[in-house]
């Protein structure tokens, strides 16, 4: 795990080697607001899964970021009581700097837990930024964790929160606001269901040149992501959070959960692909693109020339 989350030399190979042995693990992402509380229901997760006598995998995202600092310290703090049980693996993984490197490192250590043989890994990530985007594509089940408030710290729709909660977690339940949360978010997940369905009527009416629009059926098996409240810190609420997700993963099971997982997965592959494809061209083309870089700024061509002219110099090779 750790040459995989430093990327070094041959770490490739070792994921190549260990894909047979994934895919048994059930991969719950869990991401949200820094000190919504994820670590603490983590925790309780943790204990939860044990009791069942699962295999438990931990991956925590080391935020290096500045928003976010230190706060593995309180990460580690928050789980250390499951640290010295063996059916229990913690990892935090921390590279920045490559492509996409901090949520590569994160789904390819979850994967190697998966490997090892941990019944459920739990991937701890902070907010919803295009890292984080990609490992919610790898998660089965995405847990998005919020603070009570009245919802303008949540900026569900800015932050592309409804597309990737599967299950709305609101902790801190024991502070005021949370039933105000809990409306707020039911109502953006209401709200864009009604506007998806509005688009299905309008293709409906188009479709058949005839009827009024409104009235496509909701009930397209799809899954509506519900909203439960947790106190994690006493860990009420948690039992009702995990018949959820075992919910959700039933659902996956459907014709229109399988849907989505083949969707996740081909945009799982193209982001992948792409990471690949960016990280060769930029170690073939080296010095090429400073020039390039370089001219556009002197502007002695255009950037549209430029990089038509980086593809080619790419494909050549
Ligand atoms: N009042 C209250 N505090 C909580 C609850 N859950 C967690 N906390 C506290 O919130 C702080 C941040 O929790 P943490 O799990 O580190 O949040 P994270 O940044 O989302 O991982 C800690 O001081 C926790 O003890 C809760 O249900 N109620
Ligand atoms: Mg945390």
């Amino acid at each position: 795990m750790r040459l995989i989350d430093d990327r070094a030399a041959g770490h490739v190979d070792i994921l190549k080697d260990l894909y047979p042995h994934v895919g048994k693990a059930w991969l719950v992402g869990v991401t949200g607001t820094p000190g919504a509380g994820k670590s603490t229901l983590v925790d309780r997760l943790i204990a939860t899964y044990r009791k069942e006598g699962k295999r438990v995998g931990v991956v925590a995202v080391d935020p290096t970021s500045p928003f976010s600092g230190g706060a593995i310290l309180g990460d580690r703090i928050r789980m250390q009581r499951h640290f010295t049980d063996e059916g229990v693996f913690i990892r935090s993984v921390a590279t920045r700097g490559a492509l996409g490197g901090l949520s590569r490192s994160a789904i390819d250590v979850a994967r190697v837990l998966d490997a090892y043989g941990c019944d459920v890994v739990l991937i701890e990530t902070v907010g919803v930024g295009q890292d984080e985007l990609d490992v919610t594509r790898s998660a089965h089940t995405t847990l998005v964790v919020v603070p009570p408030g009245g919802g303008d710290d949540v900026q569900a729709n800015k932050a592309g929160i409804l597309e990737v909660a599967d299950v709305f977690v609101v902790n801190k339940a024991d502070r005021e606001g949370a039933d105000a949360q809990v409306r707020h978010l039911e109502s953006m997940i209401a709200l864009g269901r009604e506007i998806k369905a509005g688009r299905r009527a309008v293709q409906v009416h188009i479709g058949h040149h005839a009827g009024a629009l409104g009235g496509a059926p909701v009930d397209d098996g799809s899954w509506s992501p519900p909203v439960l409240k947790t106190v994690a810190a006493r860990g009420e609420g948690v039992d009702a959070l995990c018949a959820e997700i075992v919910r959700h993963r039933a659902w996956l099971e459907t014709d229109a959960g399988r849907e989505r997982r083949a969707r996740q997965q081909h945009e799982q592959l193209l982001g992948h692909f792409r990471d690949t494809l960016i990280e060769a061209a930029l170690s073939e083309l080296g010095a090429k693109i400073d020039e390039a870089a370089r001219s556009v700024q002197e502007r002695e061509i255009d950037p549209y020339t430029a990089s038509e002219g980086l593809i080619a110099a790419f494909r050549t090779r």
